[in-house]
């Protein structure tokens, strides 16, 4: 009993990294978790509704400053750029409303990193992941540019990474998992492909994900781990099955996950907390409905509001 979510704490523990470095939040970023950890932390906020407790303008200036000559970003100023990054920040920018700060045909141009069969590579030297394909997918998608990549081939490639079990790897032949899964499945949903998938099939794989804490893990015999709860009910809910999964248990299992005094979730019980955790654990509870939490878009992977402000107008 008092099991809830410690909101304010939570609000607090994303700050607070903010604060452990000398400068503003882009420094915490900068060190270790760079780009992709602005995401995470800034999504958190923005599903807390406390997105306003941020400079934007300086977020928005040292996004502009990651990104390279070839139109990609580098997790940080002056680092190489790579897909994973690239997302993320136009996903900052998202948040803030700030897409327009980019010059979008450049950014646009990640488009080259598609293979003649299909697949994405990450960034230059080539390494191929169904990863690269949601990334480059949902990327142009949010600026409108889907048309610059082949999308049927692209599609070909992820349905040529669906397994026997129903899920998807991130390759050809590669080992079901659910973080793959929610690559292939999000990247379908986005281009209007979910008919590939057979969601009773995967629908089952993925509730066998549910061990007896409640918590979900990423494949069979594996831990339960919080992030979990998003790499698998997103896919549950894009293939309309998340009914299947006893939510109940859940909840309890990522508010068990909870730094009660000082905020964070981690990935299980009694771990250290850190901001992928917490993102995930509070965007895992926005999927099950948990009051008080902005709604958050399984394929896109951000608050709906800011998904509708993009495809749906202001
Ligand atoms: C916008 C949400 C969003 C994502 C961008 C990078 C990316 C696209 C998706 C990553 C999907 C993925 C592969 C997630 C899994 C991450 C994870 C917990 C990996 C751990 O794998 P193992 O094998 O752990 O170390 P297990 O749990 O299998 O023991
Ligand atoms: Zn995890």
């Amino acid at each position: 009993m008092g099991l809830e979510l410690k909101m304010e704490k939570h609000v607090k523990y994303i700050l607070s990294i903010e604060k452990k470095n000398d400068d503003a939040f882009e420094s915490v970023v900068m060190e270790h978790l760079r780009l992709n950890g602005a995401y995470w932390g800034l999504t958190t906020l923005d599903v807390l509704g406390k997105l306003d407790a941020v400079d934007q303008d300086k977020v928005v200036s040292w996004v502009l400053q990651c990104q390279h000559e070839s139109g990609g970003f580098g997790g940080n100023i002056g680092h190489d750029p790579h897909l994973l990054y690239t997302l993320s920040a136009i996903q900052v920018l998202a948040l803030f409303d700030k897409i327009d700060v980019l010059d979008v045909e450049k950014v646009a141009d990640i488009a080259s990193l598609q293979n003649e069969d299909g697949s994405f590579s990450g960034d230059m030297w080539g390494e191929v992941d169904t990863r690269f394909s949601y990334i480059a997918i949902c990327s142009l998608a949010l600026l409108h540019r889907l048309d610059k990549i082949n999308v049927e081939r692209a599609v070909k490639y992820i349905v040529s990474c669906k397994n026997l079990d129903g899920g998807f790897g991130c390759t050809p032949g590669g080992e079901s998992h659910a973080g793959q899964i929610f690559c292939c499945v999000g990247a379908l949903a986005i281009t209007g492909s979910l008919h590939h998938v057979d969601k009773d099939l995967l629908g089952w794989w993925l509730c066998e994900r549910q061990v007896k804490s409640g918590g979900l893990n990423g494949r069979p015999e594996k831990l339960p781990d919080v992030c979990y709860s998003w790499w698998v009910l997103s896919s549950l809910i894009m293939i309309d099955r998340v009914h299947w999964i006893d939510k109940e248990k859940l909840v309890e299992f990522i508010l068990n996950c909870q730094d009660k005094e000082n905020g964070g979730i981690s990935d299980r019980p009694d771990d250290a907390v850190d901001v992928f955790h917490t993102y995930f654990g509070v965007a895992g509870l926005s999927l099950l409905e948990y009051p008080g939490l902005k709604a958050i878009d399984p394929a896109y992977a951000l608050p709906v509001d800011v998904v509708n402000r993009i495809f749906v107008g202001k």
